[in-house]
């Protein structure tokens, strides 16, 4: 696959011109790419691995890795930001739109809570998960996405802090009421928009 981005985007070490007005308030731009994980790596074999849908404790609809693959998937060139302040430029993802999961299945729920392989969960409004701004991704620039980022696949939610985009992601759960997730619990914020600087509970 070609990277839609030069190799100097990637390798350079400040922030030029061309990145103003891309760093929320409080962010600063970094090249490498740090791994933040709340406990170990999960290694769940492909065969025993899919991706399910569920509402009230029902399977709506679930993907083998083999199905998730034949479905039509998207390259996208997007900016990070995790709430310990770094924010990578121009990450190159590709993966399933999650809209396109969700509308293999009939509901009219409001909210999502993402679970993980290991325990790991984050809330999102269905909203911004059917805004195609949301992807299950399994490729990050051009290659499988590595254990440590969440492979085989992860959550992809740019346009939030990076704590939503669920490492190891199994599913979904659909909900009628929100329900706060993993680091929701710990005080940090409902919605986490990165551009408003809602990183705790009460920004
Ligand atoms: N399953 C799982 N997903 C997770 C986390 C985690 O601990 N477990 N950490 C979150 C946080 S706080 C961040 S900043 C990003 C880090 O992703 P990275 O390790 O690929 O940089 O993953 C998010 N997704
Ligand atoms: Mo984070």
């Amino acid at each position: 696959m070609t990277s839609p981005v030069s190799r100097g985007f990637h390798r350079r070490s400040r922030p030029g011109d061309a990145d103003v007005g891309k760093l929320p308030p409080g962010q600063h731009a970094t090249t490498d790419f740090p791994v933040l994980s709340a406990g170990p790596t999960p290694h769940t074999p492909l065969q025993d691995w899919t991706f399910s849908i569920r509402q009230a404790g029902r399977t709506l609809k679930s993907w083998t890795w083999a199905e998730l693959m034949d479905l039509p998937a998207e390259t996208v060139t997007v900016d990070i930001h995790c709430v310990t302040r770094w924010s990578k430029l121009g990450t190159v993802w590709r993966g399933i739109p999650v809209s396109h999961l969700l509308d293999q299945v009939g509901h009219d729920a409001q909210y999502v809570l993402a679970f993980s392989d290991g325990g790991y969960t984050t809330n999102l409004p269905v909203r911004d998960v059917r805004s195609g701004q949301a992807w299950v991704a399994f490729d990050y620039e051009g290659q499988p996405l590595a254990p440590e980022h969440g492979g085989p696949a992860r959550l992809l939610v740019p346009h939030l802090y990076f704590w939503k985009s669920a490492k190891w992601v199994r599913g979904l759960e659909l909900l009628d009421q929100d329900q706060p997730g993993f680091w929701e619990n710990y005080g940090y914020n409902n919605y986490g928009d990165p551009w408003q600087e809602q990183r705790y509970a009460g920004d």
